[in-house]
């Protein structure tokens, strides 16, 4: 990158926003895990949405690539720059503001840059939920949630950020603002471009502002740690609750014991709900948005049935909020537990729910084919079909090897996940990890269309090359 470019850049962020100290770059130049690494030219942070289109127009006349980056806790190596040193990091972390709280419209006006949990919190300052809800909440930001469709454990009552989303402002790679910031429920003329950006990995644009819904307040939790003799019971639990407790059924999770074995052996305080292991467990919740509706005795009377009919072997019912939280935290610690063995190998795929028993029986004899002794650590949000399919290396095993392996095991996953009709990336996307396969698994056609759109948008290719699409 030039002097003048950075000369220029600096006119327009000011001398603050504009970092090219290889030490102070560090945190930008690796995501979170340090999975994936790169060398930025720079990292530029403006304070606006206009200065993020004078950013994008000056890169874009200099031929420089951009890599748009939130709070960088991504899983797939998306907003990490390659090692050319000539791509330049837009962090949008200094964009915060809740720009609008319309409460008659029920939506709320966000910046890129707000962290996910402070969204949440003015939500909830007004007495109204923003329900996406992750374990990375405290760091990522609605830029990111936006550029991946980011899931989580919400989905299974208000949707994905797709679902989530009513208007977006996008600056285009050419530096042009795309006004689209409606806050409307229904709009059919035409084609319905925000969706194009949500889901795109910062490769089409970068994303600045989002007007997104609210939903009603929820005034009463139960939660519930369930006991289940494998995944099929898992399926057949969700249709219980479905059928007792309607759409009162916000959170339905589920983990093997060895992702539970893990969080039991590293995380402090965790403890065992039950003396007994199990093989499967599940952790479903039930909300409502009147304080008094009684869901402890919904959630016991739905788990006794379903005791009834052989679905569930055990069930503990948290008996205070400090419990269930004791509960969550067994299931949202499976993530950084895991590390504690050697590399985790991280697959993130969907298959219809109906499928997954099917799936899991017949994915898992295959792994052990390959790696006997591997620790398959699969859990996550069953109620969307979507499975966390992790693998820990053999016990006592050498993690360089294993580490060789991965690309074999992946294939593995990915072989069963196309032959039960799923796709091999549900919440993370494919970022720099699945690029270079996902042309094995995605109809050509699709890949076809995605590559025209690309051109169509980002016809220099400067933004966010690498990622998403195959080479
Ligand atoms: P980053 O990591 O900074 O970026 C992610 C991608 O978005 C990159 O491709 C980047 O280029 C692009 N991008 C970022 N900001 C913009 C922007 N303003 N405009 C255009 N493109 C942009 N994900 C889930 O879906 N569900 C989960 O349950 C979940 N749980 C997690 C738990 C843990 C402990 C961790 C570490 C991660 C988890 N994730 C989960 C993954 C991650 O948190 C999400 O993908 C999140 O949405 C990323 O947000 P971010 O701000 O950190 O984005
Ligand atoms: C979760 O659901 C996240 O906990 C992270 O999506 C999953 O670390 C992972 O593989
Ligand atoms: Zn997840």
């Amino acid at each position: 990158m030039t002097a003048d470019l950075m000369g220029r850049l600096r006119q327009v962020v000011g001398p603050a926003g504009v970092i090219d100290d290889p030490g102070e770059m560090a945190g930008y130049a690796s995501d979170w895990r340090n999975a994936y690494s790169g060398t930025p030219a720079a990292v530029v942070r403006p304070g606006g949405t206009e200065e993020v289109a004078a950013v994008v127009a000056l890169c874009a006349e200099a031929g420089v690539a951009m890599v748009p980056q939130g709070g960088n806790t991504g899983l797939c190596g998306g907003a990490v720059p390659d090692h050319s040193g000539r791509q330049v990091v837009l962090s949008l972390t200094r964009m915060r503001r809740i720009r609008d709280l319309d409460l008659g419209n029920q939506t709320i006006t966000v910046e890129a840059g707000a962290v996910l949990q402070s969204v949440q919190a003015a939500a909830a300052a007004a007495g109204w939920l923003f329900p996406l809800s992750l374990g990375a909440e405290g760091s990522c930001t609605i830029g990111g949630n936006l550029a991946t469709n980011a899931g989580g454990t919400g989905v299974l009552r208000y949707g994905t950020m797709r679902d989530l989303t009513l208007g977006l402002e996008v600056v285009l790679p050419n530096g042009r603002i795309w006004h689209g910031l409606r806050g409307l429920r229904k709009d059919n003329t035409g084609y319905d471009l925000k969706q194009l950006f949500i889901g795109a990995e910062g490769t089409l644009g970068v994303i600045t502002a989002a007007v997104l819904k609210l939903f009603p307040g929820v005034q009463s939790r139960a939660a519930a740690w369930v006991a289940l003799p494998g995944p099929q019971a898992a399926v057949d639990l969700i249709g219980v609750l479905r059928e007792l407790a309607g759409d009162r059924l916000t959170g339905f999770e589920i983990m093997s014991r060895q992702s539970v074995e893990f969080v039991l052996r590293h995380s402090t305080g965790a403890r065992d709900p039950f003396g007994d292991r199990h093989p499967w467990y599940a952790l479903v919740e039930l909300g409502d948005t009147l304080p008094a509706a009684g869901l402890d005795g919904v959630l016991e009377s739905s788990l006794g049935e379903a005791f009834e009919r052989g679905v569930v072997v055990d069930a503990v019912v948290a008996s205070s909020p400090a419990q269930a939280a004791a509960l969550w935290a067994l299931r949202e610690g499976i993530s950084e537990a895991q590390n504690h063995e050697g590399p985790s190998l991280k697959h993130d795929v969907s298959v219809p729910v109906s499928r997954i028993p099917a799936f899991l029986e017949r994915t898992d004899r295959a792994l052990g084919q390959v790696v006997p002794g591997i620790r398959i650590v699969a859990y996550g949000h069953v109620g969307d079909g979507n499975l966390h399919y992790n693998l820990s290396k053999p016990d006592g095993s050498d993690d360089d090897e294993f580490r060789a392996r991965a690309g074999d095991l992946a294939r593995v996953i990915y072989d069963s996940t196309s032959a039960f009709d799923g796709s091999i990336s549900a919440e993370h996307g494919l970022g720099q990890s699945k690029r270079g396969i996902i042309a094995d698994y995605k109809d050509s056609h699709e890949l076809e269309l995605m590559r025209g759109l690309k051109q169509l948008i980002d016809p220099q290719g400067l933004m966010n090359p690498g990622k998403l699409l195959p080479g």
